[in-house]
């Protein structure tokens, strides 16, 4: 299969095609309204059709030669065209890249759910993530410490918030991680992980359980792994997924979410070889500075549970993703999830699923959570931000939606911190049951800091 650069799922998920077939729902109710301009073709049938842009080069529009193609419209270099399923196939077929773009219209049309009112509105920005960390460090200066984990492909700088009590000691308290924006688009990702360091921060003096959080344990928050796809988001595509490597074939970007180093490229379902897929792996596990960063930093510390931010779907995810089995610690992993979901769905009523991923979701390999569970045997979840689906915005949150989103996954978060500092969080066995690790087998994990 060929990766489509909008695709989230691979083609065979079951999802995605109960996912296209609402979007094909959702095209059949609006494309009356799309062409109800004088010049369009208002007679025609559009209900199995999906928009799609394509580069405006040379080069592309040569090849489509002899494709007779239903043009839309030109616009900032793009050129849209309302394809049929055949001329999806045979745009495949000759290696074309194209971007399914009809989520992006339905949107347009019902914007009131994207309510940003500058190119990225309320939501931050590299550079606003940056000012974000440093004033609360500056402002909690005992107890929070902005790290720099290294550069990015383009040399931003990949910061992580260490929160503890006396933040400049290394005291290597038990550890949980939470990172947000390995994908670029996925931008509310961003949001729920700097406002969780800023309401520990306010809270450490005015609540006592906050603060034994604080004192007993170690918060590390990476709100952008990405910062080079983030910015690439901001300012030139919004759909964009990957990083920003240039892969030398006229094609761009690693999926972060791929390129870990646990099973990384077990097969071609789960992530893909191909330098133009969405789910590319890269060239090697941890081939990208991004990832590199991430996995230093648990190397470097005592992990005992970690959160990976994204959008959409509002499930939380726990490994296997790389295989439909369970994994020897399915009972815990998953209990564990249910407890977050239960703690999530009185805030604003909002039932996030619970679900091993690759299993319920789809597969996935090299990704972030498989990797800290099968390396490090953490409990290690994703969890797919609201909305549940593309018809109430897929990665367009509105800006009004932030803090209800956060409020939502708050309860979460100190439930797998306060588990982390606990008891239960310090003896959690190393049970990886996957081939390549039994062999490096670690010994249980002991309440003592490891390094
Ligand atoms: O595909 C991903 O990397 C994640 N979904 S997203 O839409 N945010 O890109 C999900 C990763 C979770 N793992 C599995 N589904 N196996
Ligand atoms: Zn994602």
């Amino acid at each position: 299969m060929k990766g489509l650069p909008t695709e989230r799922y691979p083609r065979s998920s079951p999802r995605l095609q109960k996912k296209k077939e609402r979007l094909f729902l959702i095209l059949i109710l609006c494309l009356p309204l799309l062409f109800v301009s004088p010049v369009s073709p208002a007679a025609q049938d559009y209900g199995d059709r999906d928009i799609i842009s394509l580069s405006g080069t040379e080069d592309i529009l040569s090849k489509l030669k002899g494709l007779s193609l239903d043009f839309l419209m030109e616009w900032k270099g793009r050129v849209y065209i309302v394809a049929s399923p055949t001329d999806l196939v045979r745009l495949q077929e000759r290696n074309i890249p194209y971007v399914l773009e009809s989520d992006r219209f339905y949107r347009r049309l019902f914007s009131e759910t994207a309510a940003q009112t500058s190119l990225n509105g309320a939501f931050h920005s590299y550079a606003e993530t940056e000012r974000e960390l440093m004033t609360l460090a500056q402002d909690h200066p005992l107890i929070a410490r902005v790290v720099d984990l290294g550069d990015s492909l383009e040399g931003r700088n990949i910061y992580a918030l260490k929160i503890s009590r006396n933040v400049h000691l290394d005291e290597n308290k038990p550890a949980m991680l939470i990172t947000g924006c390995h994908h670029a688009r996925e931008w509310i990702s961003v949001e729920v992980a700097l406002l969780f360091c800023r309401h520990l921060l306010e809270n450490d003096a005015l609540n006592a359980d906050i603060k034994a959080l604080i004192d007993s344990g170690e918060v590390w928050v990476v709100p952008v792994v990405n910062p080079d796809g983030l910015e690439y988001s901001i300012h030139s595509y919004r759909y964009w997924r990957k990083n920003r490597r240039n892969n030398g074939t006229a094609s761009f970007g690693v999926d972060l979410n791929r390129n870990y180093g646990h099973m990384w490229g077990y097969d071609e379902v789960g992530s893909s070889s191909d330098p133009d897929s969405e789910v590319y792996r890269g060239t090697g596990a941890f081939s990208e500075p991004e990832s590199q960063a991430i996995r230093d930093l648990f190397s470097r510390r005592d992990f005992r549970a970690l959160i990976s931010y994204h959008s959409y779907s509002q499930v939380i995810l726990y490994p296997w993703g790389y295989k439909h089995d369970p994994s020897v610690d399915e009972g815990l992993l998953a209990g564990l999830a249910r407890q977050m979901a239960d703690l999530m769905r009185p805030v604003n009523g909002r039932d996030y699923g619970v679900e091993r991923a690759g299993d319920g979701f789809y597969l996935t390999n090299g990704d972030t959570t498989d990797w800290a569970y099968g390396e490090y045997g953490v409990p290690a979840y994703t969890i797919e931000l609201p909305p549940v689906d593309q018809l109430y915005g897929g990665f367009f949150n509105s800006e009004a939606d932030i803090q209800s989103i956060f409020a939502e996954n708050l309860p979460a978060m100190l439930f797998l911190l306060n588990w982390t500092v606990s008891d239960s969080g310090s003896d959690l066995p190393f049970r990886s049951d996957s081939p390549k690790t039994d062999t490096k087998r670690k010994p249980a994990k002991i309440k003592s800091p490891r390094r």
